[in-house]
């Protein structure tokens, strides 16, 4: 009998996951953590790169994809989200993220958030929020604090801002959570149970610009940290509790902030199509010949 012959492939290192482009953020940019923590989760994960797909939007953030190791898509302002939407459905066996900035995601792409979160498509959604348009030279964002200066902005900010937790939890997005660029640990922690999360998982990442907004932003982030797995109190299916969070002003909770277990959208779209399957005069397969041109 003839010995089976597998392909054995080597366990890669977390730096296989880098892309060997050098990144082009200025020095002490919070985006150089998320991509070191991702580098790690991958790793952590057994992710392979063929497998594996990273889009983006536009800024410094959604430079992303360039410097991992995977499949990658640098795409256009505010659109990251349909694309992967449409990747995933394309095919279900790809591991989908999404990255971007808190412009992109919140100001010219929010009309997706809201559906993304309802929808429920299996992919996780990275944002590097660092209050600022970081690439166009630190304008005002939907998530500059009220009182921030900007180049657009000069006696602080008379809007107020989007709290990109509070708008997931509202949308039922079924995980959510909040970490810190300055570490890494908590990264690695936060992202690898959003990607193995079955569904949409929104993961908020406070990423300093040091730029436009000052490496103070570090510190000040670091100070108020209150991290939620060390809380016994803390309950993250209770979705009152995660708007407890989305309130607080003296500390900055991080963790896990909202769970729940409920069907993604193509375990919904196979119950659907028994259902019709079932119950129908015609099989979704009639209806698709009937489309067929
Ligand atoms: C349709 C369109 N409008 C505006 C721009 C200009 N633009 C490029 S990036 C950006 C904002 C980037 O901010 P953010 O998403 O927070 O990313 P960061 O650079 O801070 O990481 C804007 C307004 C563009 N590229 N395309
Ligand atoms: S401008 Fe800000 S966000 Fe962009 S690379 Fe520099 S520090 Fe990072
Ligand atoms: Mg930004």
């Amino acid at each position: 009998m003839e010995a089976m012959q597998q392909a054995v492939t080597p366990p890669l290192k977390a730096t296989d996951y880098k892309s060997g482009l050098k990144p082009v953020w200025c020095p002490g940019c919070g985006d150089f953590g998320v991509l070191n923590a991702m580098c790690q989760v991958f790793q952590q994960l057994e992710l392979r790169p063929e497998e594996t797909i990273i889009f983006s939007g536009i800024g410094c953030s959604s430079r992303l994809p360039g410097y991992l190791k995977s499949y990658g898509f640098n795409s256009v302002h505010g659109r990251v989200l349909p694309i992967a939407i449409g990747a995933k459905l394309a095919n279900p066996e790809l591991n989908v993220i999404a990255a971007g900035g808190d412009g992109d995601g919140f100001s010219i792409g929010i009309g997706h958030f809201p559906h993304t979160c309802r929808r429920n498509v299996d992919f996780t959604y990275i944002v590097m929020d660092n209050n600022i348009y970081g690439l166009t030279k630190g304008q005002l964002s939907p998530t500059s604090p009220a009182e921030m200066n900007t180049t657009t902005s000069n006696f602080g900010s008379i809007e107020t801002p989007i709290n990109p937790i509070a708008l997931a939890v509202g949308c039922e997005a079924t995980f959510v959570a909040r970490t810190f660029a300055g570490d890494i640990k908590h990264m690695v922690n936060v992202m690898a149970l959003g990607i193995q999360h079955k569904g949409f998982s929104f993961i908020q990442v406070l990423s300093p610009c040091v730029t436009f907004v000052g490496k103070e932003q570090f510190v000040i982030i670091k100070n108020k940290l209150h991290y939620l797995q060390d809380d016994p109190e803390y309950d993250p299916s209770d979705r009152a509790a995660a708007f407890r969070v989305v309130d607080e002003t003296d500390r900055i909770s991080v963790g896990v902030i909202y769970h729940k277990h409920k069907p993604d959208y193509h375990d919904n779209l196979e119950i659907l199509r028994q259902a019709a399957a079932v119950k129908g005069d015609r099989k979704i397969e009639d209806l698709v010949e009937i489309f067929r041109p």
